[in-house]
């Protein structure tokens, strides 16, 4: 099997009390997992088999419904937890910093936009930090989409994203996304975020 599950790196508890442990057993152990599983099978014995990830997604357009699917849920989780991190939040500094100000006005100003994405994104999908060029712009994007993929309306180099499935948050927030998400920030990783700009 060419993708494989990546383990979360922190525990399953690690990000409480803002995303519970139930919620992040069942996202990586049965959500992400499937994804890995179904993105394998879709891939088999077609000319994707032994492509690197960021080349089906150049080709996105092309590929099945099923490989672009769970292609996109693999890389799209894996990239999630790696932005998040156990005593996370807080401000990011250096180089992500100032392009953050260059290009939102302020880091409060980003949040906001930010926020405003991944709240108003109607049904399923992320919501996106991409650096486009030389300027970092929000996005949301429907499924399992990123801006890696030929056919987003948004292409660039993803930074940061957020969840905003259903399955990401409903255990302990239900309906109130907007109570996840205004708490999801105290658990960004912004080494990560920051390594991901060059
Ligand atoms: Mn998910």
């Amino acid at each position: 099997m060419p993708f494989q599950l990546p383990n979360l790196p922190y525990a399953h508890d690690a990000l409480e009390p803002y995303i519970d442990r139930q919620t992040m057993e069942i996202h990586h152990g049965k959500h992400h997992n499937t994804y890995v599983t179904n993105f394998n099978k879709a891939i088999e014995g077609t000319e994707w088999d032994s492509k690197p990830i960021e080349e089906i997604f150049a080709n996105a357009f092309k590929v099945s419904a099923a490989i672009r699917n769970n292609g996109g849920g693999h890389y799209n989780h894996s990239l999630f937890w790696n932005c998040m991190k156990p005593n996370g939040g807080g401000n990011p500094s250096g180089e992500l910093a100032l392009a953050i100000n260059r290009d939102f006005g302020s880091f409060e100003k980003f949040k906001e936009q930010f926020s405003n994405s991944a709240i108003s994104h109607f049904g399923s999908g992320w919501a996106w930090l991409i650096k486009q060029h030389d300027k970092l712009v929000v996005a949301s994007m429907p499924n399992q989409d990123n801006p890696l993929m030929d056919l987003s309306e948004l292409k660039g180099v993803p930074l940061l994203t957020l969840d905003v499935w259903e399955h990401a948050y409903y255990l302990k927030y239900q309906n109130k996304r907007n109570e996840y998400i205004a708490n999801w920030w105290s658990v960004v990783n912004w080494e990560y975020v920051a390594s991901q700009l060059t």
